[in-house]
């Protein structure tokens, strides 16, 4: 009797484990191109690089999610070249990831790699930034901010500051690098919000490539060749950072002679905004690990997922960084 139900029980355990297998190659026919059936996701993942306080929050939320949700994380910092971005793509093909997600340096030339990468059944995530490619086969999804708003949020800002403003308010930006998504679609959305008022006008606008140095020359720059600068707008706070040390140093006060708006909200902006350094900053979270990682399971498990994920932001005044400093994680 006893021996009987041993066997039922070696019989049920089998065809569980069967079963279990066949299950198991089902999704790796529908999911990545990954070249083992262990369950385990292996993620290759090319960062832009390091340059602000708002991509090392970046890295880190996607190495601790990466961690915490089991799925082994393969890391490349491109040092803000997209020609080691798209080696480090490469590599993730050959070496058979389960997924490959990567934050685009620039919008345009990834049509060629991300072909690559779908002939070899490999499924990609964008995160952070997108590309402009036509063909929106090319990768499952995109995972990040509405940078178009964060400029537009800005811009509305100094709109209402300035509306009583009677001649000519001078604006000077410091963009992002050349070509990134967030350089393009934050100057569109500011451009387009100010258009309402004529006095407002930008009389310089060169890019500061998100770093505190870049900020910091560009700025110096403006300042020599502009006597009458009225407001800053800077894409991200460390250009906005770097572009303080100038002010200071060509004798001006900055967030009095000068208003400052930035994008991001990292702890060093939230810091100078609650000093009274900048006025105001749009918001652009940094933390899309947990996000990622679960949108490279359904997508390893061959669930469909929707092609657009907008990140969920806010707006920062003076006021409002001295009370939301304390909690900031980042
Ligand atoms: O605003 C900037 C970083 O792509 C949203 O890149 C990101 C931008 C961020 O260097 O600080």
């Amino acid at each position: 009797m006893r021996k009987m139900r041993t066997q039922r029980a070696i019989a049920v355990l089998a065809s569980v484990l069967l079963i279990g297998g066949v299950a198991a190659c089902g999704n790796s026919d529908t999911g990545g191109g990954g070249s083992k059936d262990d369950g385990k996701i292996t993620m290759g993942f090319s960062q832009v690089g390091a340059e602000s306080g708002w991509r090392t929050a970046n890295t880190t939320s996607i190495k601790e999610s990466a961690a915490a949700a089991g799925i082994e994380l393969k890391f490349d910092d491109a040092q803000q070249k997209q020609e080691n971005q798209i080696k480090a793509i490469r590599n993730y093909i050959q070496q058979k990831v389960d997924v490959i997600a990567f934050s685009p340096v620039v919008e345009s030339g990834w049509d060629t790699v991300l072909k690559e990468a779908k002939d070899a059944g490999i499924p990609v995530i964008l995160t952070d930034r997108s590309v402009d490619s036509a063909d929106k086969t090319l990768y499952k999804t995109f995972l990040g901010s509405d940078f178009v708003k964060e400029g537009k949020l800005a811009g509305e800002w100094l709109v209402e500051q300035k509306k009583g403003a009677t001649g000519p308010v001078n604006i000077v930006e410091l963009q992002g690098n050349t070509g990134a998504a967030p350089a393009n679609d934050r100057k569109k959305g500011f451009g387009e919000a100010i258009a309402v008022n004529p006095n407002l006008k930008i009389i310089a606008s060169q890019p500061g490539d998100f770093t505190r140095a870049g900020g910091k020359q560009v700025m110096e720059q403006f300042l020599k060749a502009n006597p009458k600068i009225d407001v800053l707008f800077a894409h991200n706070d460390d250009m906005g950072l770097g572009a303080l040390e100038a002010i200071t140093a060509a004798g001006k006060v900055p967030g009095k002679d000068i208003t400052i708006i930035t994008v991001d909200a990292v702890k060093d902006g939230m810091q100078a905004l609650a000093d009274g350094k900048f006025n105001f900053i749009a918001e652009c979270s940094p933390l899309l690990g947990p996000q990622l990682m679960d949108l490279a399971k359904k997508v390893k498990a061959g669930e469909t997922v929707p092609p657009r994920i907008e990140t969920e932001e806010t707006t920062f005044t003076q006021e409002q960084a001295k009370e939301a400093l304390p909690n900031r994680k980042y």
